[in-house]
């Protein structure tokens, strides 16, 4: 497993759950200097910031890429992919194809977690979900096409109302054929929603393909109640090699959050047996 920190550079998302904000080239450094492997970009849209700078970036600190967010697409523009316009459906699609356009370079998959909106009074469930499954269809093939996959992430039920826990998500998935999604952990979601985290993650195994790696209270793990050792021994019974993404509240400080979390991680996957 590797260990990634999330980077903001919205500025609407200042209540968010993002590490670091500070401009990319600080942002990339303190990632680096902590000891992490990857960043997760939450960006304003595609056109924040070339490909060929991130790179660079990249390179520069020795670091990946974990993924690419799209969430300012709702938070800026209130897009998502299962609203009942269809206009306003396609501008949503656009947006998200447009940050899969921008990752796939970056060896870096989108993730869609706001932005599939939620199912309003008046449209039937299934009509949603026949939305979700389309947006999601089209959202897959154009990550194929970048040799990456697409990352579908449950939330919790304050957030959405089409997908809050993972199992219904992966029968969703094989109902609808869709290929080339996986699914997002996000363990503070999963701990409002689930009733047992390492069940959830062994039950989904290999649909499982990105972790937001948060405690209960969304702070850095070990400042809340989860018990991570059994969801890593779960992780790492279902063969999880993708990133432990901290996608968490910077407190106390963002750099006390990002040392808590490499610390917790580094601690738990040096103990041969989890408990
Ligand atoms: C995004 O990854 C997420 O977890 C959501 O709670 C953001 O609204
Ligand atoms: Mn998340």
């Amino acid at each position: 497993m590797k260990t990634a920190i999330t980077i903001s550079q919205v500025p609407e998302a200042a209540e968010g759950p993002f590490v670091l904000r500070t401009p990319l080239p600080a942002a990339f450094a303190t990632a680096a200097s902590i000891g992490f492997d990857a960043v997760e970009l939450f960006l304003p849209g595609p056109d924040f910031a070339s490909v060929a700078d991130v790179t660079a970036l990249a390179t520069a600190n020795g670091l990946a890429i974990a993924a690419v967010g799209t969430g300012a697409g709702m938070l800026r523009h209130g897009l998502s992919l299962t609203d009942p316009c269809g206009d306003n459906r396609e501008v949503a699609i656009d947006f998200v194809l447009s940050m899969i356009d921008f990752g796939g370079p970056l060896n870096a998959p989108a993730i869609l977690g706001s932005m599939q909106g939620r199912r309003p009074p008046d449209m039937p469930r299934e009509n949603a979900l026949e939305l979700l499954a389309a947006g999601l269809r089209r959202c897959a093939e154009r990550a194929a096409s970048h040799g990456v996959s697409f990352i579908y992430e449950p939330l919790n039920r304050y957030e959405t109302n089409l997908f809050n826990r993972l199992q219904d998500a992966v029968e969703f998935l094989k109902r609808h054929n869709l290929k080339n999604v996986v699914l997002l952990a996000d363990l503070f979601h999963m701990n409002i929603e689930e009733r047992d985290l390492p069940a959830a993650i062994r039950a989904a195994g290999k649909h499982i393909g990105h972790v937001h790696f948060a405690d209960s209270n969304r702070q850095a793990m070990g400042f809340g109640h989860t018990s991570a050792g059994p969801v890593i021994a779960a992780l790492r019974e279902i063969e999880y090699s993708g990133y432990l993404s901290a996608e968490i509240f910077p407190l106390p400080d963002p750099e006390s959050a990002a040392r808590q979390t490499i610390s917790s991680i580094r601690s738990m996957l040096s103990s041969p047996i989890s408990p």
